[in-house]
């Protein structure tokens, strides 16, 4: 393929969800009724100040706060203090255990933040590096000194490389936050002094969805989600691909409860597909559909065969409402052949029936249960069918994605109740303002995955080759990068060894200053370290709390004073802006406390009902049921009416065979091997379920899945919990027999990019041929380089997917050895 002047196309763009990054939010403001109430609640209990002695403790004050991570849900803590010290954390105390009006009962981690808050790990002053990059060798020094270096090297790298040489990294620490929000990174702080000064290189997509992100654009026209899990229980079949929501969507606040009671309440026949038997599985599935990671596509053409062939699919629906089901509803120009049925039946260019035979050859799932299944899918009606992210977090993720959806549009449950788009479940969500955002004068960025790229290479950069958007290429490598409330700089990124090699050259990338609370991996590559806060030391509002039908928002107080002597990154920013000239600009002369309120004034219009400021800090918590009623329908205005209310893609229909794809896929240059396809293809790719069959050294597939005892690396620092969820290696009992492992033996998993050592959990729970490392442990290598830690990243690559150029981090060969 040869790179060409093309145009990217304007639909690369990722759709601008709401700032509920969990789901695809329902609506807008508009149609918002509201109750108002405050559910339930013992008054004064919540009050942030009045004395409470509960369960026996005597304590001087019980306060609201939150934990504000990455983790699908946002959770009330009542936090209470005793001679300014949190001794206990307690849950939300309002609502009732009805969906709609339900508790936000946090996790297990939310319950042991206190941990977190006092953990040996706490950053206590500013530091700078002394040794090496990444040696871990820092000294102390003070406030002004890390604030006049940093606002120097930002003056210098301006002036020689221009504001797109600065980076700010993925962060989702504080991902609850508003005035201390550490993404979108235009919705932060650091964007917001960066932006005082002409703005910064920025990122598009994220970690968690950068693929089904872009094949949503293509197939969808934009992020449109699927109907809610409370939906389900009009549905007469549930399927969920890779969804996991009871563990990693864990709270009252999140779709653990949801899911759950609408299984206990209407007892919906549920198929989960899924490599792992996932804790969903295990709670909510009737039947376990175990494949193998990266071939949802293969399994979705061989049900279609099967359905098609005996005239099972939709055709009414394909024919209304899709581009490029089959050749009689195609765009102009494009050759005979290559509509999704020719594809299926074998008439496209590989001339391959796919047939359940073809699929199980490819999924490991028998071709008798292929078959089965499509004829169960195929007869029932609506099929709620949606999909976590685990299925597109792969090299072809973006035909995994299209595929699932692709598998409802055949059964026409898309628009319906009961129905779903094969996207992720959306929930109902608070349409909330955010006074605190700036514009950023830059507009190129890049994908949030190819940062380690634009360090290495940056001005080699294109639109066609690596994602550039909003410019041809990049015109300056990355100089420096901002790491607020994010262990991505290393951590969570593909390929730590070279990523580490990578930051130790500090020609290349001059300035790294990390923004954290606890000294995490990332932390160790930082030439200035500033100590922030933890969110009990400061006031903010978490303004998107969503579950399934409930929107929240929570005024999450100050607690205690800040330890050691750490400052909040709005007293951060606000002395660097100072320094670089731009602090009123920065401020507005407004103190964080006049952010928060300012935040509830400008959502008041848009929210019916909702409190003022002082109200809600009494409150802590203030809930409202979705207006709409019991269930989000994704795109039933479509469904009533397509020409009034037609899609955002070239058509206005669903796009089966995607024209934006098809020119894409002959203009953009793109590594050996890999495929951008117009049609929702199964792709066999680098490290895939094939290349695992061929690769003597490395033959087993290695996901890492979200795991309950942290949120990504966050708590993973936190003793209750190692304690509670240790950290193993998933094998397949059959693996492990050839190989002489034992459970609980002590293993190493490796592959050419690196080694960890941890203990097996060898288990008919995951499919043969298949591990799973539980992605966020702490990268911690021994003196021979083993990262004992145990962390996923130390075996993932830097090689993004083809059309989002997104993180490909489930697709990773390995081999495992016992020690
Ligand atoms: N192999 C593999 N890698 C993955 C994934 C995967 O599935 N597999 N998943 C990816 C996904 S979906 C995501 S979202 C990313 C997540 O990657 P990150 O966004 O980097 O998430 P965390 O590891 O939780 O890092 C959050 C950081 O914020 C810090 N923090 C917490 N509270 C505060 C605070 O109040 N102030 C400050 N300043 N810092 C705070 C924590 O100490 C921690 O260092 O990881 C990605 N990486
Ligand atoms: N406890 C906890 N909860 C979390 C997080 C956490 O770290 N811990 N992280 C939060 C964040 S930021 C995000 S983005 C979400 C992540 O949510 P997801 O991306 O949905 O989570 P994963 O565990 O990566 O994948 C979900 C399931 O997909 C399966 N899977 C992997 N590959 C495939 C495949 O090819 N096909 C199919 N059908 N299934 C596959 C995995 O085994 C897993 O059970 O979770 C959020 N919630
Ligand atoms: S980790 Fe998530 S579910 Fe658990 S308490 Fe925190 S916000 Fe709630
Ligand atoms: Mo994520």
């Amino acid at each position: 393929m040869t790179a060409s002047t093309t145009e990217v196309p304007q639909t690369a763009g990722l759709p601008r969800r709401s700032f509920l990054k969990w789901s695809g939010v329902a609506g807008g403001a508009a149609a918002l009724v509201t109750t108002g109430a405050h559910f339930g609640g013992v008054p004064g209990v919540g009050a942030a100040h009045a004395a409470v002695a509960a369960g026996g403790f005597d304590v001087d004050r019980t306060v609201w706060s939150s934990c504000n991570v990455n983790c699908g849900s946002r959770c009330p803590l009542r936090m209470q203090v005793k001679d300014g010290q949190i001794v206990r954390v307690l849950p939300d105390n309002t609502g009732d255990d009805e969906i709609g009006t339900q508790q936000i009962r946090a996790c297990v981690r939310g319950r042991s933040i206190r941990q977190r808050i006092y953990n040996p790990d706490r950053l206590k002053a500013p530091m700078k590096r002394v040794g090496k990059r990444g040696s871990g060798e820092f000294e102390e020094i003070s406030w002004e000194q890390a604030f006049d270096e940093i606002s120097g090297t930002i003056t210098r790298l301006i002036k020689d490389y221009g504001n797109e040489s600065i980076y700010l990294n993925y962060g989702t620490g504080t991902l609850g936050g508003t005035v201390t929000r550490s993404w979108p990174p235009s919705d932060t702080p650091v964007a917001r002094l960066m932006n005082c000064v002409g703005g910064y290189l920025n990122h598009y997509g994220d970690y968690s969805s950068a693929q089904i992100a872009g094949a949503a654009t293509y197939q969808y026209g934009g992020w449109i989600g699927s109907n809610s899990f409370d939906d389900a229980k009009n549905a007469t079949l549930q399927i969920l691909f890779g969804n996991n929501p009871l563990e990693t969507r864990m709270s009252g606040g999140g779709e653990t409860f949801v899911t759950q009671q609408t299984k206990k309440l209407h007892n919906v026949r549920t198929l989960v597909i899924d490599p792992r038997y996932s804790e969903t599985a295990l709670g909510l599935a009737d039947e376990w559909v175990a494949l193998r990671p990266g071939t949802d596509a293969a399994l979705v053409a061989g049900l279609a065969y099967v359905m098609v062939t005996e005239d099972l699919h939709d055709q009414a629906f394909l024919d209304t409402y899709c581009v490029g089901f089959d050749e009689a509803h195609m765009p102009a120009g494009i050759p005979a052949g290559s509509s999704y049925k020719s594809y299926l039946l074998g008439d496209g260019p590989d001339g391959v029936a796919k047939t359940a035979q073809w699929a199980a050859g490819i999924t490991g799932i028998p071709a008798g249960s292929i078959i089965r299944l499509a004829r169960e899918i195929g007869t029932a009606h609506p099929v709620h069918i949606t999909q976590g992210w685990g299925p597109q977090r792969h090299a072809n993720g973006e035909n995994q994605a299209r595929a699932i959806f692709t598998l409802a549009a055949l059964t026409g449950s898309i628009g319906v109740a009961g129905g779903g788009t094969g996207e992720r479940e959306s929930s109902y969500g608070l349409a909330m303002a955010n006074p605190f955002v700036m514009a950023n004068p830059v507009e190129t960025s890049i994908s949030v995955f190819s940062w380690t790229d634009g360090i290495e290479r940056g001005a080699e950069m294109t639109a066609l080759a690596d994602g550039v958007r909003g410019k041809d290429k990049l015109d300056v490598p990355i100089k420096m990068v901002w790491q607020y409330a994010g262990n991505a700089l290393t951590n969570q990124h593909g390929d730590i060894n070279r990523t580490a090699k990578l930051l130790e050259d500090d020609s290349l990338c001059e300035m790294i200053v990390v923004i954290d609370n606890q000294m995490t991996v990332s932390a160790r590559y930082a030439d200035i370290l500033l100590p922030d806060v933890s969110n009990a030391e400061q006031l903010d509002i978490i303004q998107q709390g969503s579950a399934g039908n409930m929107g929240y928002t929570i005024i999450a107080d100050q607690v205690i004073e800040p330890l050691y002597d750490c400052k909040t990154i709005y007293e951060m920013c606000t002395e660097l802006a100072k320094r670089l000239g731009v602090e009123q600009q920065f401020t507005e002369g407004k103190s964080q406390e006049d952010w928060v309120r300012q935040t509830v004034e400008e959502s008041q219009p848009d929210v019916p009902g909702l409190p003022g400021f002082d109200e809600l800090r009494e409150l802590g918590v203030w809930k409202t049921p979705n207006p709409a009623g019991s269930g989000n329908i994704a795109l039933a205005d479509f469904r009533a009416d397509p020409v009034a209310n037609p899609l955002d893609t070239p058509s206005g229909k669903i796009e089966i065979f995607s024209e934006l794809l098809w020119d894409m896929s002959k203009t953009w240059t793109l590594p050996e091997g890999d495929k951008i396809t117009a049609l929702p293809e199964y792709i066999a790719t680098w490290e895939g379920a094939e290349a695992a069959r061929t690769d003597s050294k490395h033959p087993l597939q290695v996901i890492g899945h979200h795991y309950k005892q942290r949120t990504h690396s966050t708590y993973g620092n936190v003793a209750w919990m190692k304690e509670a969820h240790p950290q193993t290696v998933w094998i397949n009992t059959l693996d492990a027999a050839a190989r002489g492992i034992a459970n609980d033996d002590v293993v190493e998993v490796f592959n050419d990019r690196g080694r960890i050592r941890l203990p097996a959990r060898v288990t008919t729970r995951i499919a043969p041929g298949v591990m799973s490392v539980p992605q966020g442990a702490w990268y911690d290598p021994n003196a021979d380089g083993v990262d004992v830690g145990g962390s996923m990243n130390t075996l993932t690559s830097w090689h993004p997917s083809p059309i989002s150029k997104g993180n490909a981090q489930h697709t990773t060969l390995a081999q495992v050895e016992k020690v």
